[in-house]
C-alpha cells in the first residue's frame, strides 16, 4: 500500500501537486477520476468536497487544494529541497509566491477556461475573459520581473512555487494571443521545469490517460 493516494485528473492542476510527489521520491500511486460527473468515485469525494483536483489521502488522512498538497509533501520529503524553511531568510518571499500563484495568478487562469461558471450568455463570457486576461498581463509582468535572476524564484534551486507555476504555464491560452513568448523568463522557467526528468514522467502519464479517454470515450 503506498504512502499517499493522488487523485487526478489528467491535464489539469492536479499536476503540479503530482509533479512535486514524483520529484519528492514519494511513495504514490495515482487514481485517476473523472470530473463533472454526476456520479463522483466515492474516495475522490471524500477527499475533495467539490470533486475538484488534485487531492490526497495520505498517511495523517486526506488533503485538498494544490498548494496545501504540494507543500504538505514537500514538507514531508525535506531532503527533496523543494521548501525554503522557517528561519531562513527567503521564507516570506516562498510564502508570497506560494499564495500568490493560488489566490492572485489561479482566479484568472480558471475564467480563461471556464467563465460560463460565471456567466452563461456568450456575450458576458467572452467580456469576463477579456477582462480577465487584463488582469492576467499584469500578473504576467509582476512573474516576469521575479523570474529574472532565475531559471526559478529562488535562482537555480526549484522550490514548489515553481511546479505549481509552470504546470500551469503549460497550458498556451492563458497568455495574450495563446502566446508565452512574449514573457522571455516566464518561457525560461516553464522550459526549465518541463527538462526536469520528474516533470517528464508526470507529463507523460497525463498525456497517455487523456489520450486513453480521448479513444475510448465509453470507458470513462
Ligand atoms: N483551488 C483549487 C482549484 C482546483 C480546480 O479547480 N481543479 C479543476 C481542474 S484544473 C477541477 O477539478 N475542476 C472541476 C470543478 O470545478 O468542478 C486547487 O488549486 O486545488
Amino acid at each position: 500500500m503506498p504512502d499517499y493516494t493522488l487523485y487526478c485528473a489528467p491535464d489539469t492542476y492536479a499536476m503540479g501537486a503530482h509533479a512535486v510527489l514524483e520529484e519528492a521520491g514519494a511513495d504514490y500511486a495515482v487514481h485517476w477520476v473523472h470530473l463533472f460527473s454526476d456520479n463522483p468515485d466515492p474516495d475522490f469525494l471524500a477527499a475533495s468536497p467539490h470533486c475538484r483536483t488534485p487531492a490526497l489521502k495520505g498517511p495523517d488522512g486526506t488533503v485538498f487544494e494544490t498548494g496545501a498538497v504540494a507543500l504538505y509533501v514537500a514538507e514531508g520529503h525535506p531532503k527533496a529541497g523543494l521548501v525554503i524553511p522557517p528561519g531562513d531568510p527567503r521564507r516570506g518571499t516562498f510564502l508570497q509566491w506560494f499564495h500568490y500563484l493560488a489566490s492572485t495568478l489561479q482566479p484568472d487562469v480558471i475564467i480563461q477556461y471556464h467563465p460560463e461558471f460565471y456567466h452563461s450568455e456568450p456575450d458576458r463570457q467572452a467580456a469576463l475573459k477579456a477582462a480577465s486576461m487584463q488582469r492576467l498581463k499584469g500578473v504576467y509582468q509582476t512573474l516576469e520581473r521575479a523570474l529574472e535572476g532565475g531559471p526559478f524564484f529562488f535562482g537555480s534551486q526549484p522550490t514548489v512555487p515553481d511546479y505549481i507555476l509552470a504546470l500551469q504555464t503549460v497550458w498556451d491560452v492563458i497568455f495574450p494571443e495563446g502566446d508565452i513568448t512574449a514573457y522571455p523568463n516566464i518561457s525560461r522557467h516553464r522550459a526549465a521545469i518541463c527538462a526536469r526528468p520528474a516533470v517528464q514522467r508526470i507529463r507523460a502519464a497525463h498525456e497517455a490517460e487523456y489520450t486513453r479517454r480521448r479513444q475510448a470515450p465509453a470507458s470513462k
